[in-house]
Parts: structure tokens; sequence; C-alpha cells
């Protein structure tokens, strides 16, 4: 059923607890913790604790989920000091990204905010 946890999920795994992460934050449906091979000095996954695939099926299913999960990337963005309230310089601001579809670089099929910050950032991404 859409949203349940799936026995080889590495992230449903995280949501357990039967992966360690380092755990920067939770909600009652959400998990944020730091990328293990970080692209910027801020790099931090905010994932639902529900299972959907991609941001497209938790948009369609739980999409007071998704809500969720773009309001605790900007929490952590907060936390990090890296939000635009915190200059406007190189290192302030920050992107959140969802790779969607192994196309466009999704290798973990559970949805996943990239919040990616600390350091200047280019457009167009690579
Ligand atoms: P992607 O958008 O699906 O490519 O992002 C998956 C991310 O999950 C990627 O940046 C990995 O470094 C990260 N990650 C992790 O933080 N912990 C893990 O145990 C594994 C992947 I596997």
């Amino acid at each position: 059923m859409a949203g349940e946890p799936q026995a080889d999920c590495l992230f449903c795994k995280i949501v357990a607890g039967e992966v360690p992460a380092t755990v920067v934050r939770e909600t009652d449906t959400t998990v944020a913790f730091r990328d293990i091979n970080p692209q910027a000095p801020t790099h931090v996954l905010v994932i639902p604790k529900a299972h959907y695939p991609d941001a497209a099926s938790l948009a369609a299913g739980s999409p007071e989920i998704l809500a969720d999960v773009l309001r605790e990337a900007g929490e952590v963005a907060a936390m990090e000091k890296i939000a635009p309230e915190d200059g406007g310089g190189p290192g302030t601001g920050y992107r959140v990204v969802f790779n969607t579809g192994s196309g466009a670089g999704q290798t973990v099929f559970h949805t996943h905010a990239h919040v990616l910050g600390g350091r200047g950032l280019e457009w167009p991404p690579g």
C-alpha cells in the first residue's frame, strides 16, 4: 500500500533506526540527516517517514507530507544559517533538489529532498 515501509529500502531502514544516520531533525512525519557523501558544506537529506518512491508520487499520495518535507528543508537551512535572511552573499541561500528518475541521478527510490548550501551554487546544475 502507498506509504507503507518497504523491506528492501535503505531510507525506510534509517527511519526505523536499523541503519545509522546523522539525524539533525525529526518530526512526526519526517527525518533529516546528513548525506554520507556531501556535495556542499551543508548537504542534508529530508525524507518523509512514509515510503513514496519519488516526489511526484508523494505529492499525489500525501501532499500534506510533501509540505512537511519542504517546511523542514527551510528549518534545516535556518539551523545551518544558510537561509536568505542570513545574508545575500555566496554561502547563503540554499537549493532544494529532488532528483526524480535514474536519468536525473536518483539512486535511492524513497523520496528525499537534498538541502544544499554553504557555498556559492552555480546555475544551471550539472
Ligand atoms: P539521489 O538523489 O537518489 O542520488 O540521492 C541519494 C543520496 O543518498 C546520495 O546523495 C547519497 O550520498 C545519499 N546516501 C546517504 O546519505 N546514505 C546512504 O546510506 C546512502 C546514500 I546508500
